[in-house]
């Protein structure tokens, strides 16, 4: 009986005991489970969020890579418009001993800090101020308010003495220029050194040649490169040109002009284009005139018949 009780007891016990425990232990498995699925998820989430940590150091080094350009380099402005200015050289006496009346414009290639080469451009103003002598002509003017600084345009001339010349000539024989690195014309220039421009000799001589007191003219636009000793290899383009050194007559104006073969060119295509097309109207004219005359004189005939 007690074994039999001791057995009932134990196997209710067991019963009871084993509901109790797995009732404990499933809550306490199945949550264990779940919790130590939900933490995986969890570290995989971390590891989501250590990838994207990972990326967003590497976007880091990204966002570094356009640091060393971060400002858009400017690029160059527009060229400004050529205008002719008018300088005069007097002597201690007061007498004129050179005029100039010319339009300068220098092209200049330059590096910007990004590695790219564009044009940059200057205009020589007009109000650009005037010393010198017979023989030479110095231009200044001072760069814009972004720098400090001046630029200078110097031409000489010699006279030249020619085996068979009947007249003395005078001509160009060197023509410098020194630019400052103004950013308002050159942005974001690499370097500050300053621009100078040299003429060849025998570009210079073939430029400007006339008998002296004349003055060599030419309003045609003409392009020169630098250099034969200059630091960049820059365009100078000049035009409505007329100079006159060594002037010894005292007088306000230009000597007679001694006119270039460009400025010749231009008269000598113009002229014959007016006159054929003035010939080409007066011949449509003749042949409409003859048309109708024919016609009234046939209807004129018909009417009389
Ligand atoms: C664990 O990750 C899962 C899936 O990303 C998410 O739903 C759950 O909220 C996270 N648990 C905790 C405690 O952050
Ligand atoms: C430099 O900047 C200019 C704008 O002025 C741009 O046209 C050019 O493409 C740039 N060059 C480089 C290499 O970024
Ligand atoms: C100035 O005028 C005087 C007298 O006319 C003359 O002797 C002198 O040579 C002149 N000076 C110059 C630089 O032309
Ligand atoms: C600069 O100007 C010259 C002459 O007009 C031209 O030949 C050259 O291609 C230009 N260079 C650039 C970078 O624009
Ligand atoms: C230069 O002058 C312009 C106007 O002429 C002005 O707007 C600009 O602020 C000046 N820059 C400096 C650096 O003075
Ligand atoms: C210069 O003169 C020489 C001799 O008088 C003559 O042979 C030559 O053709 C002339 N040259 C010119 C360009 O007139
Ligand atoms: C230069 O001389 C001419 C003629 O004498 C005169 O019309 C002009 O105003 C002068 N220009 C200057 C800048 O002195
Ligand atoms: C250790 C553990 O996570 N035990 C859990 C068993 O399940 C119950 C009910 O879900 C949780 O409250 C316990 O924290
Ligand atoms: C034609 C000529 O002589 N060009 C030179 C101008 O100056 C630059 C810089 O010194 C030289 O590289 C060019 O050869």
């Amino acid at each position: 009986m007690f074994i039999r009780l001791a057995v009932v007891a134990f196997f209710v016990f067991a019963v009871a005991f084993a509901q109790d425990v797995p009732s404990t232990l499933a809550p306490t498995n199945s949550t264990t489970s779940v919790t130590s699925t939900t933490p995986s998820t969890n570290t995989t989430t971390p590891l989501t969020t250590t990838t994207t940590t990972t990326t967003t150091t590497t976007t880091a080094p990204t966002t570094t890579k356009p640091a060393p350009a971060p400002a858009p380099v400017p690029a160059p402005p527009a060229p400004q418009k050529v205008e002719a200015g008018t300088w005069n050289v007097t002597n201690a006496n007061g007498t004129q001993v050179f005029r100039a009346h010319f339009g300068l414009r220098f092209t200049i290639p330059y590096k910007q800090t990004n590695g790219s080469f564009v044009n940059g451009t200057v205009v020589l103003p007009t109000s650009a101020l005037a010393t010198g002598s017979d023989d030479s002509l110095t231009l200044f003017w001072p760069t814009s308010n972004m720098t400090s600084g001046t630029n200078t345009v110097v031409m000489k001339f010699v006279k030249s003495t020619a085996v068979n010349a009947t007249k003395e000539e005078f001509h160009l024989s060197t023509l410098t220029a020194t630019l400052i690195v103004d950013p308002a014309r050159f942005p974001a220039a690499s370097s500050v050194t300053p621009f100078s421009f040299s003429l060849k000799p025998e570009v210079a001589a073939a430029f400007v040649h006339a008998p002296v007191d004349t003055s060599y003219r030419c309003y045609s636009e003409q392009t020169f490169a630098s250099n034969a000793t200059g630091t960049v290899d820059g365009y100078l383009l000049f035009k409505d040109v007329q100079v006159q050194p060594f002037i010894t007559a005292p007088a306000t104006g230009f000597g007679a002009a001694t006119t270039c073969s460009l400025d010749r060119g231009l008269t000598s295509d113009v002229v014959p284009i007016a006159v054929g097309c003035a010939l080409a109207g007066l011949v449509i004219v003749v042949i409409a005139a003859y048309i109708i005359g024919r016609r009234r004189s046939r209807q004129n005939g018909y009417t009389s018949v």
